[in-house]
């Protein structure tokens, strides 16, 4: 491989349309980007095609994305009732190959089930000190902006949108949410960047959102507070909203992390979130934008020592009691668990309580907390659970419906990278994120599949089998290795990679699992622990708060048992953590013995680069083991009943 790896739009994708006669039928820039498209794939245009595009004369019920798809008479017809729903449909007619031309179908109509499909970077404009180009970023530098400048050459950030959009995501926030002073001025001074950016993302159907500092009519209007109730402050944000509309007018709206690690926020002035979001959107609402007002609130400088003050409450706590407050284009984008990211967490309870907001689920397709991209691990499962899970009963909704009136948002894991996202098979996770935003009762394994088949299209059998075996089970594998039973953050503090079981256990940051000679997990039960169990609806309170029927893999989560306890699979805890932490890092082990049978399938550069990180992942795999068993070994005294090393 030279230069830049085409992740899964390699040209051999574009086989089947490129050998196809094609007409492409209608008007605009998203039209004229499917020609261009066609044109690259070398497909001859013609008026007698295999393949025929357009946009219908009367609109029908598909939507500004829909596209409906058939094969008769020797044609493979798409309609669209928009140039965005046609941009999908020829993508759709790329994923299905030569399956989209080999037999009549009869008529398929296809629309994105969420109509808000977000990437939000953390990227920010100067290096951060601490945080770097990216924060949390595990693929080098920004797409956006190097040392400081925006890039002057923005090419790669076209072949981005592309990718992107091939995958049915239509909006990107570009800049970090924790919006240091430099990054501040993209607001105003330095919207030009912004406008370029959205100038490259644009063909694509992909709107640019920005995130804003709360303060910023006092960082940089001059004012004297940032109160969303004084009237200069709110001009100041009508104002300044109406010239970044005049700037970039399909601009999509705000990202806000408010009151958060540090960020100010609408407390200062004893408003309201409702107050400092609804400000916001009253900006925008002229110009058809919304913001993304972040429930990622929680008291970063916690005494250890306070058993009464749980972090898993404090979205539910601050935000449910202002259900039916936020205006309709005042969009509360939640975590999809209660704390951050971790592992395994339950869904947040949060989702279940606000029927009055338009609510977007967060998920961190970076993998923060599941290896930072030297680990193999393939979010798609965690996340279809997640958006398939019914907080009320199996009747209520389902997490993808809920999140249907705000969106779905995943924190990109992209970078400078010339793999795009450091490890190769972390392209898997933002190609699904994408999917399951459009479809997110579509199949993780299918998905999978999916993925594999354009990424590598001339992978023989064994290749393809191999990697849907690496990856399709990899989450469970790095849980089994990692933090267990649901207890979470026993990484290294700061950086968050790799063991240390006690790294976070007496700092500010309200993320602990109290083990101790007796046992382990933090008890948030109603009878006897930090009532977090009551913020969800039955049947979960009861489920979660009993320890019989809690779930075995969120049971630490919830309960704090002793090493004796029997799970629901029959074994102990302590047995339960000294198995799968075996198991797991075997399992790692396996992985790259199996990549390292048909490594030499696939492109040098990409073998090479997934070889080192399989190495990495067996060494971290191991150190989590041993720190892992080691340490509960030693607190709770009792023997691996098989016998193992323990150190
Ligand atoms: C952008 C976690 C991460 C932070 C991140 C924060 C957030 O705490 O460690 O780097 O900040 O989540 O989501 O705002």
């Amino acid at each position: 491989m030279t230069g830049i790896h085409p992740a899964w739009l390699p040209a051999e994708a574009f086989r089947a349309v490129g050998s196809r006669r094609v007409a492409v039928h209608g008007d605009g820039e998203l039209v004229d980007t499917i020609r261009a498209e066609v044109a690259s794939a070398g497909s001859p245009s013609s008026s007698s095609p295999d393949l025929a595009l357009s946009i219908a004369a009367t609109p029908g019920s598909l939507g500004d994305e829909g596209f409906a798809l058939a094969r008769s008479d020797g044609v493979t017809t798409v309609v669209a009732d928009a140039p965005a729903g046609l941009l999908y449909g020829f993508f759709h007619v790329v994923r299905l190959g030569e399956a989209a031309f080999n037999a009549d179908r009869p008529v398929e109509e296809h629309r994105p089930a969420l109509r808000r499909r977000m990437v939000e970077h953390w990227d920010n404009v100067h290096v951060n000190p601490v945080m770097g180009q990216v924060e949390r970023g595990y693929a080098g530098g920004s797409l956006f902006w190097e040392r400081g400048a925006l890039r002057a050459d923005l090419r790669r950030v076209r072949d981005y949108a592309r990718l992107l959009a091939s995958c049915g995501i239509n909006a990107v926030a570009v800049n970090n949410v924790n919006v240091h002073a430099t990054e501040a001025h993209l607001l105003t001074d330095r919207l030009g960047e912004v406008a370029a950016i959205a100038a490259e993302l644009r063909p694509y159907g992909i709107r640019v959102h920005l995130s804003v500092n709360f303060a910023s009519p006092i960082m940089l209007g001059g004012l004297a507070t940032a109160d969303p109730l004084d009237p200069s402050v709110r001009e100041w944000w009508a104002a300044t909203t109406s010239r970044v509309y005049e700037t970039i007018p399909d601009f999509g709206g705000y990202v806000v992390k408010a009151d958060s690690e540090g960020q100010p926020g609408p407390f200062a002035y004893g408003r309201s979130h409702a107050d400092g979001a609804n400000m916001l959107a009253d900006a925008l609402a002229p110009h058809g934008g919304v913001v993304h007002w972040r429930a990622f609130v929680y008291n970063h400088r916690q005494d250890w020592r306070d058993r009464s003050t749980d972090r898993a409450r404090a979205a539910y706590d601050h935000f449910a009691p202002l259900d039916g407050q936020f205006h309709d284009n005042a969009i509360l984008q939640v975590k999809h668990g209660p704390i951050d990211f971790q592992t395994r967490e339950p869904v947040s309870p949060v989702i279940a309580a606000m029927p009055g907001t338009r609510l977007a689920v967060e998920l961190q397709a970076t993998q923060e907390y599941t290896g930072q991209q030297r680990h193999v691990c393939y979010l798609a499962p965690m996340w279809s659970e997640m958006l398939r899970f019914r907080l009320h009963a199996d009747d209520g909704p389902a997490v993808a419906a809920i999140a249907e009136s705000g969106g779905l948002v995943a924190v990109s894991n992209v970078g400078d990278d010339p793999f795009w996202t450091g490890h190769p098979l972390a392209q898997a996770n933002l190609y699904a994120f994408g999917r399951l935003a459009w479809a997110p009762d579509a199949d993780p394994l299918a998905i999978l599949d999916e993925w594999i088949g354009l990424t590598f299209p001339a992978a023989p059998p064994q290749l393809r089998q191999t990697l849907r075996a690496m990856m399709d089970d990899s989450w469970h594998t790095y849980e089994k290795y990692t933090a267990p039973l649901g207890v979470g953050f026993m990484v290294r503090p700061g950086h968050h990679y790799g063991p240390d079981v006690d790294g976070y256990e007496y700092t500010s940051w309200g993320t602990y699992h109290f083990a101790d000679r007796d046992g382990v997990g933090v008890d948030r039960t109603r009878a006897t622990g930090t009532g977090f169990t009551g913020q969800y609806p039955q049947p979960w309170a009861d489920v979660y708060e009993s320890l019989d029927q809690c779930p075995d893999e969120l049971l630490l989560f919830f309960h704090h048992v002793p090493y004796g306890h029997v799970l629901r699979s029959g074994s102990t805890v302590i047995q339960h953590i000294y198995d799968t932490h075996f198991d797991g890092a075997d399992e790692a082990a396996r992985i790259r013995d199996s990549w390292s049978v048909v490594g030499h399938l696939v492109d040098p550069g990409v073998d090479a680069r997934v070889r080192e990180r399989l190495d990495e992942q067996v060494r971290s795999a191991e150190e989590w083991r041993d720190q892992i068993n080691t340490y509960f070994f030693r607190k709770s005294g009792v023997p691996d009943a098989k016998n193992r090393r323990i150190y």
